[in-house]
């Protein structure tokens, strides 16, 4: 029998109809580089999903398996299950994600669009960035589809590290940060965000980040998605990696390159 969440002693929010501080979450997430939004998406939703992401696991399509050669994730997700849009679509995630991103949001098909089980024992990824630089940035969004304790691997993440300057290293581009001398050391001051199932970590996706190493015989279930505002420049006909998740999409952009005459110009 699995013991319940008990990390914090409030009650949660209410998952609808919870009002957040514009000024506040913007400050704390551009100054720690995360955002923790608990309990906003539905426990039943939740449970939808890890049933889902069960099945999509064993069929041992498109999947990747641990160092125990155990499967753990598998990619191209908001495609094999539709039902993560309504995740992403929860009143409370949309709250959070506008303010930081403003009303027209999308999400990349390219970067994470994975769900992730792990198990006891795994070791999960090491401390990185989810992109090299800020000049291509993402809000990376977890979703935990069951409580996440630091016993069964929360994420730990190093806050400020988004403040960090880019730095390339040859062979993995530098976002691997036991590759940088001067970053190693960091992994002393990461912490664990914990929290019940239905909560969405946001973090910018340069801040250095790890899977904590899950001691017990549960499963970690989460889904890991990559969000961006879409811009001016956002649609283009050189090839959509995004799909739109609120808001409009417009392009304001180079003219000639929109019409399919753009090669050569700058987009
Ligand atoms: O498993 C986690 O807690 C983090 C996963 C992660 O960092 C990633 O998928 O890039």
């Amino acid at each position: 029998m699995k013991a319940p969440f008990a990390a914090h002693t409030r009650p949660n929010p209410p998952a609808t109809g919870h009002a957040v501080s514009r000024v506040l979450v913007d400050a704390h997430f551009r100054r720690a580089g995360y955002y923790l939004v608990r309990s906003a998406v539905p426990p039943e939703l939740c449970a939808t999903l890890r049933q889902k992401l069960g099945t999509e696991l064993e069929s041992g399509h498109d999947v990747r398996y641990d160092d125990q050669l155990r499967p753990y994730r598998v990619d191209f997700l908001v495609d094999r299950v539709p039902e993560v849009w309504n995740a992403l679509r929860s009143e409370l995630v949309l709250d959070v994600v506008r303010i930081l991103l403003g009303p027209n949001v999308d999400v990349v098909l390219n970067r994470h669009n994975h769900g992730t089980i792990n198990q006891r024992g795994y070791s999960g990824v090491r401390f990185h960035r989810d992109v090299k630089s800020w000049s291509r940035n993402l809000l990376t969004a977890v979703i935990f589809l069951d409580d996440v304790t630091e016993a069964n691997g929360a994420t730990r993440l190093v806050p400020t590290s988004h403040y960090l300057p880019s730095v390339e290293q040859p062979f993995h581009g530098g976002t691997w940060m036991d590759e940088v001398d001067e970053y190693a050391f960091l992994e002393d001051q990461a912490l664990a965000v914990t929290g019940p199932v239905g909560s969405v970590l946001l973090f910018d996706a340069t801040l250095f980040h790890a899977t904590g190493v899950n001691s017990t015989n549960e499963e970690r279930p989460i889904l890991t998605l990559g969000l961006h505002a879409s811009d001016e420049l956002s649609v283009s006909n050189y090839g959509d990696n995004h799909q739109q998740l609120c808001g409009t999409r417009a392009h304001h952009g180079n003219a000639l390159a929109m019409a399919g005459k753009g090669a050569g110009v700058h987009d």
